[in-house]
């Protein structure tokens, strides 16, 4: 059983938690809130730290995959985002499809088990462009995951094409789409959302269709964009609404908090987040969210040290290689735009903890020098 060190607090709050935790019992919004309002990091690690062992050992999960951001050309102007432009600003982009298959192609030399592909909301791409683009994929690449367009994509491109979400989920899963990743989210309530994302589908929005892709069959991850103008009761009602619709489908692999990066938005005047309230954000999402397999912590935007910390703060996955990150460096990220797999290993074990190179659907990965098998 994990964790041979006694658990200690002085902080009162924390103690009828921590019996639920032991007793593996569910927790309430009041504890989540209680977990935010507490100082004490050392006990609420130690906590998720347990029940992450509980259900992953010392395993940590990573994975070897492509960032690809077909456009930036985004009608929604979102108060949070960097990354999109309108179509005739500087620097707006939009790829011909060859060049989105050369993109892909591109890196490729490592093997790369998954191909993460979102975009901006663009006014006049077709729906078959989005069709063509996966078809493609699959052809040139058949053994690669497709984890392609998120709820806000979905919902935009089924009203582009006159249909209904579950029918462009349909064709899009029809044209090679395994996966749905978990972006758009942000938080779900809406005096937030009207601030950070007014343009953006609701929350129940994005429930709706993340429910939707699970009854057809698409899991789904989900996200959390924390560090703005949120506080604690948005997150916990962010968490339980997530809790409650797994509870229905069962249909979402991980949770990945996203630590908002204010360079180069509108909201830049707002300050990042701390290194505590990172960590704290890891911890308290595993113990919250009882029923998710997976708590990723994205190296990309925790920075690498912060990512490995979490590891031991309740985390079991640090999300991959990730070739080519955009959305965080248009945000002024710092961190290297990729990470080859070797490193990713070494700061895995310097936690003590034993790499898993995983597919997109957890399965184990095995490498030789030739090939690259995934355990069915
Ligand atoms: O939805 C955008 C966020 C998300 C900023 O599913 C920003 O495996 C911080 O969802 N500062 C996209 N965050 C990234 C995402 C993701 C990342 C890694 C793995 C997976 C997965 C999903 O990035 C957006 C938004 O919430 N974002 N701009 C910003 N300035």
């Amino acid at each position: 059983m994990p964790a041979a060190h006694p658990f200690q607090t002085d902080d009162p709050r924390l103690q009828p938690i921590h019996e639920k935790v032991l007793g593996g019992e569910r927790l309430h919004a009041e504890d989540a809130l209680s977990l935010y309002r507490s100082g004490d990091i050392l006990a609420i690690g130690w906590m998720a730290n347990y029940v992450r062992e509980r259900m992953h050992g010392d395993k940590a999960y990573f994975n070897v995959n492509r960032h690809i951001n077909p456009t930036n050309v985004c009608v929604a102007a979102c108060r949070l985002c960097a990354f999109g432009r309108k179509r005739d600003a500087p620097g707006a982009y939009t790829m011909a499809l060859e060049e989105a298959f050369e993109t892909a192609a591109s890196g490729y030399s490592e093997a790369v088990t998954e191909f993460h592909i979102v975009g901006g909301l663009h006014p006049d791409l077709p729906f078959q462009y989005f069709l063509d683009l996966c078809s493609g994929l699959k052809r040139r690449f058949p053994q690669v995951h497709l984890k392609a367009f998120t709820m806000v994509e979905i919902a935009y491109l089924s009203k582009r094409a006159k249909l209904s979400i579950r029918e462009t989920l349909e064709q899009l899963k029809a044209s090679g789409v395994d996966s749905l990743p978990g972006g758009g989210a942000e938080i779900f309530a809406d005096r937030v959302r009207h601030i950070i994302c007014d343009h953006k589908i609701d929350g129940d929005q994005w429930l709706e269709t993340a429910r939707l892709a699970h009854q057809i069959g698409l899991k789904s991850n989900a996200t959390m964009l924390y560090g703005h103008v949120e506080n604690d009761e948005d997150r916990v009602d962010h968490l339980l609404k997530l809790r409650a619709l797994q509870d229905e489908t069962g249909g979402f692999q991980t949770f990945i908090p996203l630590a908002f990066h204010p360079a180069n938005t509108p909201l830049q005047h707002l300050p990042k987040t701390t290194g505590m309230l990172d960590i704290k954000q890891i911890a308290v999402s595993r113990l919250v969210l009882d029923n998710f397999p997976h708590i990723k912590s994205y190296w990309q935007m925790m920075t690498p040290k912060i990512a490995q910390i979490s590891l031991r703060f309740g985390a079991d996955d640090m999300d991959g290689t990730v070739i080519e990150e955009k959305i965080y460096h248009d945000a002024g990220a710092t961190t290297p735009q990729g990470m080859r797999r070797e490193e990713l290993e070494r700061l895995i074990r310097a936690t003590g903890r034993v790499p898993v190179e995983r597919d997109t659907m957890y399965r184990p990965v095995t490498r030789t020098e030739t090939s690259v098998t995934v355990a069915v």
